[in-house]
């Protein structure tokens, strides 16, 4: 039996503001003390992870002057370098602070929209020199609860504006850095713009150099819409658009509940996992997920751990169900193999001048074929619960 360890091949990585989460939510108080982010480093590389990503205040208090900073940032960076942990990506705390209360890029106050932008750069600059790749653009507070308060096609103008004024900032500088927006659909604001995938991918392609952006999904987010996530991310690897992507648990539509990846929809979390695997992305695997409020310290690390155990399980899983010859029949059975030819290769012309397509297509015999998708699930479901 495996024994489902991680290790920094697996690309495992967390947010400090994860296992860092002091557990306030809107109706009680912090139920875990502040958790130092050089222990979080040593922590996550002992449970095997790959990196750390962090928001801009998560490291450096928001008002810590320049020699702070710097004393904060070489503390980081030895816990690093003692741990060989990295970080690859890094985004921007634009939603706790009061002056956030009605967004940032797409405030209507043109002031904090610009303390936004110069807050975000100031970060860029920082995600640079710790040698991330990506940048993640979540705008949490961008959106509205009354309709006349946002004259949405406006403020897609502003978040356009900031994001064609940050690729210009990274181009200049020459950072090896692309940004990620993070969709989500609603919460803290009654609703948030570019709500999902889908949103997002057609948003960037009106930016300036949309080829320095794509989304970061998050499985929660997805699913508090009752969407599909793998097919989220079916759709955004399609694109050539999945720069990143932000793992955990989610049951259905309702809060952001942010559960340990696995918890939740394992269904989900079981197709999700056989994408990802089989897809072109070797970006790292994110965790932004919650430890319950009700845990201490010991829980935190446990919750940490079952995410990175629960996605080599399905890994496992997945490959077990990929690799079965009577899944191999039952797909074959499903007729996938039909739907990776192209429907019309004779073009056309073809097409219309091909009478047993239509003038002599027998509908009423193709209608009753059978597409055989249960059995192909049930070995599906099999697998994912150890039965096969
Ligand atoms: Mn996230």
């Amino acid at each position: 039996m495996h024994e489902f360890v991680p290790t920094p091949e697996h690309r495992f990585t967390f947010g400090l503001w994860t296992v860092g989460w002091e557990g306030r939510d809107p109706f009680g108080d912090a139920t875990r003390a502040p958790l130092d982010p050089v222990e979080a480093v040593h922590r996550l590389a002992d449970l095997g992870a790959f990196g750390v990503t962090f928001h801009d205040d998560d490291l450096l208090p928001p008002d810590s002057g320049d020699a702070d900073r710097r004393a904060r940032v070489d503390r980081f960076r030895k816990a690093l370098d003692a741990t060989g942990l990295t970080v690859p990506m890094a985004t921007t705390n634009l939603f706790t602070h009061p002056v956030f209360k009605d967004g940032a890029f797409t405030a209507n106050d043109r002031d904090v929209r610009r303390y936004a932008l110069r807050k975000t750069i100031r970060n860029v600059d920082l995600a640079a020199e710790l040698g991330a790749g990506v940048y993640v653009a979540w705008g949490g507070r961008e959106g509205a609860e009354s309709g006349a308060a946002k004259d949405v096609r406006v403020a897609l103008d502003r978040m356009k504006e900031a994001f064609d004024l940050l690729a210009q900032y990274v181009t200049e500088q020459g950072y090896d850095i692309r940004f990620a927006i993070e969709p989500k659909p609603n919460e803290p604001r009654g609703d948030i713009l570019l709500p999902t995938v889908g949103h997002a991918l057609a948003f960037i392609e009106r930016l300036e150099r949309p080829d320095l952006f794509g989304v970061n999904p998050e499985t929660g987010h997805e699913q508090m819409a009752g969407l599909n996530f793998p097919h989220g991310i079916a759709q955004a690897l399609w694109a050539g658009k999945l720069f990143h992507i932000d793992l955990n648990g989610q049951s259905g539509i309702k809060y952001d509940q942010d559960l340990r990846f696995g918890a939740g929809d394992l269904r989900q979390a079981f197709w999700l996992v056989d994408l990802l695997e089989s897809a072109p992305y070797t970006g790292p695997r994110h965790f932004d997920f919650k430890p319950p409020r009700t845990e201490d310290a010991d829980g935190v690390w446990a919750s940490a751990a079952g995410c990175m155990r629960n996605y080599l399980i399905l890994k496992e899983r997945a490959a077990a169900f990929r690799a079965d010859p009577e899944v191999r029949a039952a797909l074959a059975a499903s007729r996938l193999g039909e739907l990776a030819l192209p429907t019309a290769a004779d073009g056309l012309r073809g097409l219309l001048a091909d009478r047993s397509c239509y003038e002599e297509f027998d509908r009423e015999a193709a209608a009753t074929r059978g597409m055989a998708f249960e059995h192909l699930d049930q070995l599906a479901l099999d697998h994912l619960l150890g039965a096969r």
